[in-house]
């Protein structure tokens, strides 16, 4: 039975990737951090096979231990902090976490594993997944972007995953371990975390509906993301481990559309007109904006054979619908 070890398993991808590789058979460890950390008993309430195992990605002993300790086939690095406008108040913690926590990870593996040395050919047993992100590209040079599209972040989110980028490309060459570097393009679902937007959105448009909430403040209406469904995406992770050559890959959709075309399905879905409700707030505006993303995933659809199954509607429709019964409960249950 392969053995995966799941870094962020409290998050959307976590979850959504340990079901797929329950699935496929595997033996799957989840790291969690922090004492009492309130999202344990989720987990072991929501996915009673996971085996949790405890770790920071700010602590290098504690990741060498778990290494040591799960002796996994595969690692998936999906920790991070990874709400772009957080990093501007936190950047140097961002930069250890997001960017740091890959680098210490890699060595937990290199250490563990004895490889060592450009020339030697003592491939590590154990693959490395990294969680890396459209928002390398930042201020665009090319659109749509692909994987030789020239990085311009504009976050210190951006700036940090980069740096674990470019370390797990490096690590691959230096080390010959199986590094790969997967860049996901956005992708949510009903378990996105509430900060960012299509769940604001969603959440908002059927708190409205339901008479809860009056109007929703947002930022930025006209930047453009390509968005997809995050139970596709953590297809493509698996899939990128299973080649014969770890490789850098694009995951996104193609199509891309504007933060208020996502506030038009939503509302409409619950029969409603976004622009009765949506204000604009100065404080969720952006030092620095990203303002268009398109991804040129044909690379990922050639050689793993990927493609994703649920369009932007469905997936604004699917995370309304959740939500709207969520609050309805929330609604209706006795005080
Ligand atoms: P989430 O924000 O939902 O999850 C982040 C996870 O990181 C949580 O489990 C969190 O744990 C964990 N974490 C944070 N700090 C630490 C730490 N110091 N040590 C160990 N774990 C830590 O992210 P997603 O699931 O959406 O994304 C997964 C990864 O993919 C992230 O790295 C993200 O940056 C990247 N990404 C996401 C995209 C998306 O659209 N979703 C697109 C491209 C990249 P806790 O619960 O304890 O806080
Ligand atoms: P992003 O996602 O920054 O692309 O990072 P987010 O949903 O936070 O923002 C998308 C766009 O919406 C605009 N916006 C707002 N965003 C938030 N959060 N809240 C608002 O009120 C609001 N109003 C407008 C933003 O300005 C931005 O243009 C996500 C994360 O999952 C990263 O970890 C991941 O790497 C990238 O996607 C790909």
């Amino acid at each position: 039975m392969p053995r995966a070890l799941i870094t962020g398993i409290t998050g959307q991808d976590g979850s959504y990737l340990s079901e797929h590789l329950l699935a496929q058979g595997y033996d799957v460890y989840g790291m969690i951090r922090g004492q009492a950390n309130p999202k344990r008993s989720t987990i072991e309430r929501t996915l009673p096979d996971v085996r949790i195992v405890d770790g920071d990605l700010l602590d290098q002993a504690s990741l060498m231990n778990v290494v040591q300790k799960v002796k996994p086939d595969e690692v998936y690095n999906l920790a991070a902090i990874s709400f772009v406008m957080l990093s501007w108040n936190q950047p140097e913690l961002t930069g250890e976490i997001t960017g740091l926590g890959a680098l210490r990870l890699l060595e937990a593996i290199r250490l563990t594993t004895g490889a060592s040395g450009s020339r030697s050919k003592s491939a590590a047993g154990i693959k490395f997944y990294q969680a890396s992100s459209s928002e390398m590209f930042g201020k665009v040079r090319e659109t749509p972007q692909n994987e030789h599209t020239p990085f311009h972040p504009r976050s210190p989110y951006g700036v940090a995953k980069t740096y674990a980028h470019y370390i797990t490309v490096n690590y691959r060459e230096s080390y010959n371990l199986f590094a790969c570097n997967g860049i996901l393009f956005n992708h949510e679902s009903p378990r996105r975390g509430p900060e960012f937007v299509t769940r604001k959105i969603t959440i908002g448009a059927s708190r409205i509906k339901l008479g809860l909430q009056k109007e929703l403040l947002l930022g930025n209406l006209e930047s453009r993301r390509d968005w997809g469904f995050a139970g596709d995406y953590v297809r493509a992770m698996h899939l990128m481990m299973q080649q014969p050559e770890p490789d850098d890959y694009v995951i996104g959709t193609g199509e891309t559309y504007q933060i208020k075309e996502c506030a038009r399905l939503a509302f409409e879905r619950v029969g409603l007109n976004y622009e009765d409700y949506v204000r604009i707030d100065e404080q969720f505006m952006r030092p620095a904006e990203v303002d268009v993303l398109i991804a040129d995933a044909s690379k990922a659809r050639e050689k793993l054979g990927w493609t994703p199954q649920v369009s932007f509607q469905r997936l604004i429709e699917m995370m309304v619908d959740a939500d709207l019964a969520a609050e309805s409960k929330l609604l209706t249950a006795p005080a």
